[in-house]
């Protein structure tokens, strides 16, 4: 009997239970160090097993449409659909964004064309186009500094059509 209490009592200390325990209850100052966002979804009803989706069964925005973390915390951009997620630096706004810089689908190609604005551009995701057609996929971005960050869909249809939004990034609270 003593022995298995023993046995499972060294199992615990070596798995490190006691420190991450110690370590998320100093962090949690009540600002979120992530925070996750919908990056486009899919309306109902739908049945994807067996079609690929055309794009008016996507909804395209991202919700909440802001979300704040701490400076050193991470975004989850949790996307579904044929979206490209960019981040831009502090203060950039969504008139910012030059619409006629654009990667345009090869000729023939039945693909909406891609904003390629490298003005203040500090994040770009994964080209959907190259991932067809499993779309769906996490991104998780790390933002070290304070501000806030301007996200779109860098699709050009979505972007006029309101796909963005933005990452408060605030002030580290706690001291480490
Ligand atoms: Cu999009």
């Amino acid at each position: 009997m003593l022995k298995k209490v023993g046995a499972a009592g060294t199992v615990a200390a070596g798995l490190g239970l006691a420190p991450v325990v110690s370590r998320s209850a100093s962090l949690n100052d009540g600002t979120p160090t992530s925070a996750t966002v919908s990056f486009g979804s899919w309306k109902t009803p739908l049945d994807k097993f067996t079609t690929l989706p055309p794009p008016s069964a996507n909804h395209h925005r991202l919700t909440p449409m802001t979300v704040s973390i701490e400076a050193g915390g991470t975004v989850n951009f949790i996307i579904s659909g044929l979206h490209l997620v960019e981040v831009h630096a502090d203060g950039t706004q969504p008139g910012d964004i030059n619409t006629s810089l654009l990667i345009l689908p090869p000729p023939g190609v039945m693909l909406p064309p891609l904003i390629n604005d490298p003005h203040r551009r500090i994040y770009r995701g994964l080209d959907p186009r190259a991932l067809l057609p499993t779309l769906d996929r996490v991104e998780v971005v790390h933002f070290a500094n304070p501000g806030t960050y301007l996200v779109i869909c860098a699709v050009l249809p979505h972007f006029l059509d309101g796909q963005f939004g933005f990452v408060r990034v605030l002030p580290t609270q706690h001291g480490d």
